[in-house]
């Protein structure tokens, strides 16, 4: 048996998509591998653990009988023959080269049978030698392109950003096009639009019957470093940052196809448009054209095209191909939660650990966005590095607390800790220290790197124990780069819904921990949701759309986060001190 985990299993179907489409093999064989890639990647669980249960694999969206047999081939063998049939005949290294923005399934193959190039440094040499321009319809034009996009490739695979850094930065030129007074409308679509965790471009619309000082605008931006291409009704450009952005101009009267196709996901489309097709239509950005006689349906906003398909609006947050569609057709989308529902948190930081803020101006922070409960939950003792409290100096800050609870009578604080679940597996303080204090959270930070078993048995026994009430950034991970600890995330969420542990969505936007797919198991598995900024700053209270964004993601409403409850119900849920 090999325990391949949903990564290493999603990427083998993604690279036989790949393949595929280099070797010319039929669109919709090609478009189920892929289809199957994202789903495996989007699951709330491991697939071993799916699969080793006995379940039924074709029960998740994207995975029929070919693929469940190739999973099981898979997890059986650690080896998969099919695999190892089709890179005998189609090189591997050709995936990467396929991923060239510039270079089609076409040319890979061209490339790879006419001059013997296999690898994506060899398509830089052939392309620097002006070898390529001896294909056909390849040129010096062509061959400067596959130049250029090499590099923006090379940019774009170590530079997808976090919503922290895409988010604001997209914020500042929406404004800044929103003022034009050519511009009827702009948003941005794409994945920022759906707020994926990590962001690959920025995508922008403009409804606009004049686009010409738009675009005029949008390159001469103070955020703009280069112009990469500049057409009439697109423009696409290099932000001083390193991203591209690209700006669409559209007739108003299309708004509503355009916004929906370019806001994707690329399978939710791929899913609407089969609707459609059902239907008697096609579909792409322009227009829904019936079939039968050519008529050109155009819409002027998202929701209307929607239910001209029958089905309730889906917020972009949905739009993964993750069921969205059958429940939109059933009416069964969650309704979405908003930032005004949430009522307070119960992770934060002060000066008396590694925050920048006293007590009292975290609390006033707090209570100008009209929360009406913080608890203040600095580190435990073991993590020197960020200044943790000593049961000693918790009874300090508890004097402190007191005094500023005194002078804010509209917020109720609570004494927390943000308790080490040490490396050894053994909590951070005894039994007797907790009981003293009012909200204990209880969060990995060391040793993240341990072994499955060893990891999961610390964090169970954190659970386990009656005093934690919630476990912070349950996963560990960091974007875009630090992976999540090898947590069996299936027992960790048993456990907190058989305990009552509530788990954490941590809303910095480097965290979005639990991710949305995990949170969408948790909550099928019973869990209970708390969204915190884990504001070590009185600022970082602002990234709370993002948490409220990723439980959207994960299909949460407010019956699954706890913190949008008013203070009385919140405190009667954990028993809390008045
Ligand atoms: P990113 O930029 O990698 O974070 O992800 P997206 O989703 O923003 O992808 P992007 O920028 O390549 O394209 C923006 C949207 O445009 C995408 O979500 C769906 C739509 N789109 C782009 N290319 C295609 C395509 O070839 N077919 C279809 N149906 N839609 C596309
Ligand atoms: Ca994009
Ligand atoms: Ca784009
Ligand atoms: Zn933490």
């Amino acid at each position: 048996m090999a325990r391949l985990n949903n990564k290493q299993v999603a990427d083998v179907f993604a690279k036989i998509g790949d393949l595929l489409e280099i070797k010319g093999e039929n669109r919709f064989k090609i478009l189920a591998y892929r289809k199957a890639a994202d789903s495996i990647t989007s699951l709330g669980q491991d697939l071993f653990d799916v699969w080793q249960s006995g379940q039924d694999l074709k029960r998740i969206e994207g995975i029929g009988q070919a693929i469940a047999e190739k999973i099981d081939e898979l997890f059986s063998t650690g080896e998969l023959g099919f695999w190892n049939r089709l890179v005998a005949e189609v090189p591997e290294s050709l995936v990467d080269v396929l991923a060239i923005p510039d270079v089609g399934p076409k040319l890979a193959k061209l490339m790879w049978q006419e001059l013997n190039i296999t690898t994506v440094a060899q398509v830089k040499a052939a392309a620097e030698q002006g070898q390529l321009r001896s294909l056909p319809r390849m040129g010096e034009k062509s061959e400067a392109r596959i130049l250029a996009s090499i590099e923006a490739l090379a940019r774009r695979q170590t530079d997808r950003v976090h919503l922290g850094v895409a988010w604001p930065l997209a914020q500042r030129v929406l404004a800044a096009l929103r003022a034009l007074p050519q511009t009827q409308k702009v948003e941005t679509a794409g994945s920022l639009r759906r707020m994926r965790e990590t962001i690959g471009d920025l995508d922008f619309l403009a409804a606009t019957s004049d686009p010409a000082p738009i675009m005029a605008a949008f390159k001469t931006l103070p955020e703009v470093s280069e112009v990469i291409a500049a057409g009439e009704t697109k423009t696409s450009v290099r932000l001083s940052n390193g991203m591209q952005a690209d700006l669409r101009c559209l007739e108003p009267e299309r708004w509503g196809t355009a916004l929906q196709y370019f806001s994707g996901s690329l399978n939710h489309n791929v899913k609407l448009r089969e609707l459609a097709q059902k239907k008697g239509f096609s579909l792409n950005e322009y227009a829904l054209t019936r079939e039968s006689d050519g008529e050109q349906l155009v819409f002027a906003d998202e929701a209307a095209l929607y239910q001209f398909l029958g089905l309730a609006y889906i917020p972009p947050h949905l739009r993964e191909a993750r069921g969205e569609i059958e429940a939109a057709l059933r009416g069964e989308l969650p309704t979405p939660l908003v930032t005004d529902q949430i009522r307070g948190e119960v992770h934060c930081h002060s000066t008396w650990s590694d925050g920048q803020h006293s007590i009292e101006e975290m609390a006033r922070a707090a209570l100008a966005r009209g929360y009406k409960y913080l608890a203040i939950t600095d580190h435990s003792q073991s993590l020197g590095v960020a200044n943790g409290l000593t049961p000693e100096r918790l009874r300090q800050q508890r004097r402190e607390l007191d005094e500023v609870q005194a002078r804010l009578p509209g917020i109720k604080l609570w004494q927390g800790t943000e308790m080490e679940i040490k490396a050894d597996g053994s909590l951070d303080f005894a039994d007797d220290v907790l009981a003293e204090l009012d909200f204990v959270v209880a969060s990995v930070h060391t040793g993240l790197r341990q072994d499955r078993d060893t990891l999961t048995r610390r964090m169970l026994n954190a659970i386990n124990n009656p005093h934690v009430k919630l476990i912070g950034h349950p996963s560990g991970r960091l974007l875009p780069r630090r992976e999540a600890g090898d947590f069996d995330m299936e027992a960790v969420f048993r456990a907190a819904a058989a305990t009552g542990t509530a788990l954490e969505i941590n809303a910095a936007p480097e965290r979005l921990d639990l991710n949305d797919a995990h949170a969408r198991r948790a909550i099928e598995l019973g869990v209970k949701l708390i969204i915190n900024c884990d504001a070590h700053h009185t600022h970082d209270f602002d990234n709370l759309h993002f948490g409220v964004a990723t439980a959207n993601r994960g299909w949460a409403t407010a019956a699954n986060v706890l913190n949008t409850l008013p203070l009385a119900e919140f405190v009667a849920h954990f028993k809390l001190p008045v």
